[in-house]
Formats: C-alpha cells, structure tokens, sequence
C-alpha cells in the first residue's frame, strides 16, 4: 500500500486552500492546483486572496517552508483531493462539470494505488459518478486482476467547517468519511488523522453526501421557521427576538434566528441536491428554500412602504456579505436587496456601507442610485436605514445616529 507523502488538492478556494495549509504544516509535501493563475501566482508569494483568519499566516508559513506549492497543472500525487465547486444549474440539479474537469486532469497522472479523495459538497451518487468517470478514462485501472478490487481508492469526505472560523474547526470538527470500499474508507481517514482531531465516522459514500446535506438542510429548514415566525410576528405587533430568545428557554427548543433571507454557497444551495434527488418527496426541504428566498421581497416591501409619500427617499443600507464579519458576498441576500432596491425604486438615493470590502460589487457598481459610503455619512443623510448584516461594527454603533430616523434592523440588533 502506497504510503501517503505528496497530496495535490485540486481547488484552492475557501476548502481548498486552508486543506492544504494545514496537509503542510503537517508535514506532508501539497501542491495546490487552481485554474486562476493570478490566485496560484498569489499563494506562491505566500499570500491569500481572500480573508480567512489565520490562513494567511498558515500559508505563508508553509510556502516558506518549501512545503506548499500551488501550479495550475495536476501533478503526481499519492492522494488528491478535489475541493472545486459544485454549483447548481438552472433547474436546481447539481452541476458536476467542476469535478469532472478535476477527474480528467487526475487521470492522466494515475499510476494505480492512489488515493482520490472528493470533499465538494456533492449530490447522492457523485462520488460513485467521479469513480466510474475515472476508471472510464483510465480502465487499465479499474480492477486489479488478481484481487478483483479497484486499483484507485475513492472516497467522499464533506468539509464542514464554517467560514470565518475554518483554520479551527478544520482540526476540531468530527468527519464523515464514505468510501466507495472500505480500503477506500480507511486510507482517508488515515489521511485526515494527520491533521484532524475530532471523531472520524466512516460509511459509505451515499450516506456521506447525504450526511452533509441534510446538516446544511437542518439549519435551512430551522431558519425558515424563524423567517416565517419572523413574519407573522410582524402582522401581531410583537417582537420576534423575543419570543425567540422566550421560547428557547425551553431545554429541548432551539430555534435560529431570521434574518434578511439566507446567502452564502453553502445552505442556500445544498438542500436544492436533495429536491433535485427526490423532488416528490422532499416538500418540507423544497417550502424551506422557498420560505427564505422570499424573505428579501418581504424586506423589500417593508422599505418600500416606509418610503411613500417621499419623492426621493435617503436609505443608508447597512452591509452587504452573507453573514456578520466577512467579506464573502456571494449569494449574498443583502446584495440583491439592494439591487432590487435600486431597479424598484430609481428615484431613491441609496448610500450603501460594508466595512469589509473597499469597492462594490459589479451587480452594484454601476448603478447611479447606489454608492459605498461611510457609516456616519450614510446615516447622517438617511431617511431610512436598512440593516442588512449584523456585523460587530454595527451593534457597537451610537444609537444617537439612528434618532429620527425611520429603522428597518432585519438582524434585530438595535432592539
Ligand atoms: N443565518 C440566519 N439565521 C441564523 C443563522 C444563519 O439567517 O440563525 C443566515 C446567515 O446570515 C447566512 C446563512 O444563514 O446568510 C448561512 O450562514 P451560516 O452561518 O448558517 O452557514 P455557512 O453557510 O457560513 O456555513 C454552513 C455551515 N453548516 C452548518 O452549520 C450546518 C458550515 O458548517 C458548513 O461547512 C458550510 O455551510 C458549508 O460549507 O456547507
């Protein structure tokens, strides 16, 4: 059996890269493979193109040590780790041309033995696709003749760590781990007890797509609740933080808290796998989705209410990333709130503030009614001020700043 001493990891984003960072530090030699040559150039300085905490240090660290590097072809490796994206088409099915382009360039290097490893969140059946899809490309290696077992070893291993706290729970969160065999199974989880200190559960493949599915699905629904909660609350006057924080007193109640709407490329887009997989049968996962993606329009209904009557209404809109403390804007609610905002109403002059980004984003910068400003210019000319993220910046704001002015707080952090 092949010991395991070179890792290529295929991806350097968000998973990616921090898996390599932490391969390194461990001990083990780990090219980075990206499509994007200025990330690949960037990560061979030693820098990190986004902000993570901690990584940056970790990456440099291990780019100095010779023990990192990144190319933007696949090299020969013992194991390969396939951490790409795994979007979803228009009709909400996964779309799995990411990890297929990472499989052809995995194939040409085989040589038998090796172990490949997807950590993408994937749709039930990908990982059983991506190993079908190699030894299609490379049948020489399909089955040993003499034992009958498959001469590369692939496994399904779901990251879980969550964005901002990831150099952490890289090394503290418990895996699942599903090979297509149980070599498979155990030779990855040989691979993660390098670096991971938490428990290691091994399955089979299926179960562990679904696994990380269904967690990111759990948190979807649970936000949903809150959401509709959030809702009616309004409708009966009463503040739903409250009955919130009320109602979780109760030891076996935990509800979330809601929000604008749900972002992020994770919790937004998983359970849609999981519809695409049983479309029949998956009602209470499909309302979910369906529940927090209508949030923003119900946010944008109650701005839009606020601002009649006023011929060219001042709104100071208060962060634009998925979630407090990040710079991350993708599938972003607060984003397209504020370009829903500026299409519905062009009379309206919308002054937008994000700490963590210092231009806006291209669905935005454009627009001649929406501008990135600083907190107290956005709020000294407001009439109405959106809150969108609840960032640490916001709750330690003066409250003197929001006087006379009409508050929409979708975080509830000016209660
Ligand atoms: N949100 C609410 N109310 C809440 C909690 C979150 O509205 O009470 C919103 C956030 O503002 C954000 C969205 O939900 O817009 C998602 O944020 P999040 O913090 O719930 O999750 P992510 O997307 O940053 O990370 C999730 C995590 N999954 C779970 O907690 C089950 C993380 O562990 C996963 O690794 C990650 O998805 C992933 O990569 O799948």
């Amino acid at each position: 059996m092949k010991e395991i001493k070179d890792v290529a990891v295929i991806g350097l984003g968000y998973i990616g890269l921090p898996t390599a960072a932490v391969l390194a530090a461990n001990g083990l030699n780990v090219i980075g493979v990206d499509v994007k040559e200025t990330n690949v150039e960037a990560i061979n300085r030693g820098e990190v193109p986004f902000v993570e905490p901690d990584l940056g240090a970790q990456v440099a660290a291990a780019v100095n040590q010779g023990m990192l590097k990144a190319t933007t072809e696949t090299p020969t490796a013992d194991a390969y780790i396939v951490a790409v994206p795994t979007p979803f088409n228009e009709d909400k099915t996964a779309d799995l041309s990411y990890i297929e382009a990472a499989a052809r360039g995995i194939a040409a290097q085989l040589i038998g033995d090796e172990l490949i490893i997807l950590e993408s969140t994937s749709p039930p059946g990908a990982t059983r696709h991506l190993g079908e899809y190699l030894t299609e490309l490379r049948p020489d290696l399909s089955l040993d003749p003499e034992s009958g077992l498959p001469l590369i070893h692939v496994a399904h291993c779901p990251e879980r760590v969550l964005p901002g706290r990831v150099m952490i729970e890289l090394v503290t969160n418990d895996r699942i781990i599903g090979g297509l065999t149980p070599v498979a199974s155990g030779r990855a989880r040989d691979l993660y007890s390098v670096f991971c200190k938490g428990g290691m559960h091994l399955t089979d493949a299926t179960t562990a797509e679904m696994a990380k599915l269904v967690e990111n699905s759990y948190r979807d629904v649970n936000i949903a609740f809150a959401n509709e909660l959030s809702v009616i609350s309004d409708k009966l006057d009463i503040d739903v933080w409250e009955l919130i924080e009320l109602a979780n007193h109760h030891p076996r109640v935990n509800i979330l808290q809601p929000g604008p709407g749900v972002g992020g490329h994770c919790i937004a887009v998983d359970p849609w796998f999981i519809v695409a997989s049983a479309p029949e049968d998956a009602k209470l996962i499909r309302q979910a989705r369906e529940t927090n993606d209508a949030k923003p329009l119900w946010v944008l209904d109650r701005v839009e209410q606020l601002s009649a009557g006023k011929p060219s209404p001042k709104i100071a809109a208060l962060g634009l990333a998925f979630k407090a403390n990040i710079d991350d804007l993708r599938e972003s609610p607060a984003v397209s709130i504020v370009a829903d905002l500026s299409t519905r109403m062009p009379e309206a002059a919308i002054a937008v503030v994000e700490p963590h980004v210092v231009e806006l984003p291209r669905s935005l910068a454009d627009r001649s009614n929406v501008d990135l400003v600083a907190t107290e210019k956005a709020l000294a000319d407001a009439d109405i001020v959106l809150l969108l993220v609840d960032h640490d910046k916001f709750k330690a704001l003066d409250r003197t700043l929001l006087e006379g002015k009409q508050v929409v707080d979708t975080r509830g952090i000016w209660r």
